[in-house]
């Protein structure tokens, strides 16, 4: 017999998932915030969390509790927009699920089951954080960090990050690819595959980094290509977004969604990470590569993108937004999806019109405060004379 209780926290999450979601006040002309996020840890089914029958589960107990849904890799499939959210268990596993709305700003309902891959990888004790490549060669990529002890060292908390693949034509079955090799980095996380092929290859962005925390020698968000995606292989990276002393970048940085074609070239998303006495901040921020030779980076706007805001502040890795998942409609409007404080998920609007007129059109970051003020000044003395001529 199904516990009574089962239908009350049932009637709950219904409410929780045909609430309407708006947009804020918020105004910056760049983008537009949401009011509430679209995935939380209530979102996942009781199905998933819960023993139903009342005879085995007399108390209605969350048997594998859910700690948070963040992270989502996002795309827009047989017309739903989908969102493959790293779901983290109470047992700190992290796996994946994926959720449907008809919208991209509400009505998020996952799937019946999280996605079960072939365990051909026994040493992984832990996956998350995928990102959704529609490849021109017709597969959906997903890359994805794939976490495992390092029995090298005497140390129980050291690990090692790499990149898994895996591939699919519906979002239903997946075929798991051997995990990338980089020949000169150690670790990697924050892989994301680009959509097309550059000189006939399977070009990666990479995040070369000497240990499972800290970057080291890493020297930012690096460019490499593989021949064969069955088997792939990096021998050399490039670094084209680099890391920089007392930018929002200095401590990391990584690659977040998979890059937008524009007008002017292609659009990315990355996060920055700055060290700060209450620990790290990670901040979104954008840049642009060449259309013709997406290695080469053609702008760079100074500063933040976006921020954690008021209660993004809070959760359980504070201070922290993250991305790796847009999808850019056919209209141009974007949906960029973004975890706070690795807790929730949320989505914020822009286009592809304003995202281009953002990255070409904010000024680089001059790297010294006297120089800031200038470009401030200018800024100020522009616009005075303006208001002045009115
Ligand atoms: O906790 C913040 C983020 O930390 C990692 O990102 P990075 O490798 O750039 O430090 C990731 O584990 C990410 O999942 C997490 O949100």
């Amino acid at each position: 017999m199904i516990h009574k209780k089962y239908y009350e926290e049932a009637a709950k999450q219904e409410q929780l998932l045909a609430a309407k979601n708006r947009k804020t006040e918020f105004y910056n002309g760049i983008f537009e915030r949401y009011e509430h996020p679209v995935l939380t840890r209530e979102h996942v089914p009781l199905t998933w969390r819960y023993d139903l029958n009342a005879e085995t589960n007399p108390n209605f107990e969350e048997r594998l509790g859910i700690n948070a849904v963040l992270n989502s890799g996002a795309i827009y499939f047989n017309g739903k927009y989908c969102l493959v959210a790293r779901i983290e268990g109470n047992d700190r596993k992290s796996f994946f699920g994926i959720a449907e709305s008809d919208n991209g700003v509400d009505g998020f309902r996952f799937t019946d089951y999280p996605i079960l891959f072939d365990d051909v990888c026994p040493e992984e004790v832990n996956v998350y954080d995928m990102r959704l490549t529609a490849h021109e060669d017709g597969w959906i990529y997903g890359v994805f960090c794939s976490e495992s002890k390092d029995t090298t060292v005497n140390d129980l908390s050291a690990a090692v990050a790499a990149a898994g693949i895996v591939r699919t034509k519906d979002l239903k079955n997946w075929e798991r690819l051997p995990n990338l090799v980089t020949k000169r980095s150690p670790q990697q996380r924050n892989v994301v595959l680009h959509p097309e092929f550059v000189d006939g290859k399977y070009a990666f962005y990479t995040r070369p980094m000497d240990s499972f925390i800290d970057t080291g020698s890493g020297g930012g968000i690096g460019f490499g290509l593989a021949e064969d995606i069955t088997n792939a292989v990096i021998d050399e990276e490039k670094i084209l977004s680099r890391r920089r002393y007392h930018q929002i970048t200095e401590a990391k940085n990584g690659e977040c969604t998979v890059p937008i074609r524009g007008k002017k070239g292609w659009l990315h998303i990355a996060h920055g990470v700055r060290m700060t006495a209450a620990g790290l901040r990670y901040v979104l921020y954008a840049y642009a590569t060449s259309l013709e030779d997406p290695s080469v980076v053609i702008a760079e706007p100074g500063g933040l993108l976006l921020g954690p805001r008021e209660g993004e502040r809070v959760g359980d890795v504070s201070n922290v937004v993250f991305s790796n998942g847009a999808i850019c409609e056919e209209s141009g409007r974007i949906l960029l999806y973004y975890a706070s404080s690795d807790t929730r998920v949320h989505v914020a609007e822009t286009s592809l019109e304003r995202l281009e007129d953002y990255i070409f059109n904010t000024p680089a970051d001059p790297g010294r405060s006297v120089l800031c003020v200038r470009q401030r000044c200018d800024l100020i003395s522009r616009n005075l004379e303006l208001l002045r001529e009115k």
